[in-house]
């Protein structure tokens, strides 16, 4: 089974205006036999999940609204059964709100983390490979993912520094486990700009990067993704173009051409990656 559930990071709706490069091939989708990661979309006004099951075109499979006005996502398998669940971050609040169930209702989990009205993304992960994904912050001043153990109000475990401080335009903080072998979850970061992935396995340490590649064309407003799309034991990397409601996934982290294209949802929400169904 993989050893990780993917998360979706990217916090900003950026839109596009321009159609996908040429060259991506396998258009019509994959669908991965077991445990696999697979597509979804937020709808940022209604704080509404549409979660799919499988990494084809058709209607969602999971439909729920979740989380106050301003939210973000922020899933995850909160505890650890194997399911990725929805969860928000309010930066107005500074607070997280997670669910280990895909029904609405009140949150499992309700607590502050990190300043109130924070610019800070989001993030969501296994830092530590155990007892499931939890939270944590990226700042771009710093260039430091403020990572904590537990999904509960208190300081980052680990502030790890990665990646250039006060880049711009703005990095996208990623998370997934790159390499596998073990349930530990790291970091990355995504140029919008130039389409550059920088991954790194470990996020507890500063240091170079364990992958660097480009996937997809810089500067069209595409939101980067973070899923295990054919069930082996790592995650990997895709894109989002907002305007064409077109996922672009890759099942290696290198660059080349995407494996899986699919179109899902309507056009311009927040793209969402996980393995809802457990299987
Ligand atoms: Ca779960
Ligand atoms: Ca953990
Ligand atoms: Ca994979
Ligand atoms: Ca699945």
């Amino acid at each position: 089974m993989p050893l990780n559930r993917a998360r979706v990071i990217a916090s900003a709706l950026v839109v596009s205006t321009l159609a996908f490069a040429a060259g991506l091939a396998n258009a019509g989708g994959v669908v991965g036999p077991t445990e696999t990661d697979t597509i979804g979309v937020f709808n940022a006004t209604t704080r509404t999940f549409f979660f799919r099951n499988s990494n084809d075109a058709g209607v969602a499979d999971i439909v729920v609204s979740f989380g106050p006005a301003g939210s973000v996502p922020a899933i995850g398998d909160f505890d650890a059964n194997g399911t990725t669940t929805i969860g928000v971050y309010s930066a107005t609040l500074g607070e997280f709100f997670l669910k280990n169930t895909n029904t609405s209702g009140a949150a499992n989990l309700r607590f502050r983390f990190g300043p109130i009205n924070s610019t800070l993304p989001s993030l969501i992960g296994n830092w530590d490979g155990v007892s499931g994904d939890t939270i944590g912050l990226y700042s771009p001043v710093n260039g430091r993912f403020l990572l904590r153990n537990s999904n509960t109000a208190g300081l980052p475990d680990v502030e790890t520094p990665f990646g250039p401080k006060n880049a711009s335009p703005a990095l996208v903080p990623l998370v997934g486990n790159w390499s596998g072998g073990d349930s530990i979850d790291g970091i990355g970061l995504y140029n919008p700009a130039t389409g550059l992935f920088v991954l790194k396995d470990d996020p507890t340490t500063g240091g170079v990067a364990d992958f660097s590649f480009t996937f997809g064309a810089g500067g069209q407003g595409y939101i980067p993704v973070v899923g295990n799309w054919d069930d082996d034991d790592t995650d990997n990397i895709g894109v989002y173009d907002p305007a064409t409601r077109t996922f672009f996934l890759r099942t290696t982290n290198a660059g080349g051409v995407a494996d899986i294209v699919v179109r899902y949802g309507p056009t311009n929400l927040t793209p969402v990656a996980g393995n809802y169904d457990g299987n």
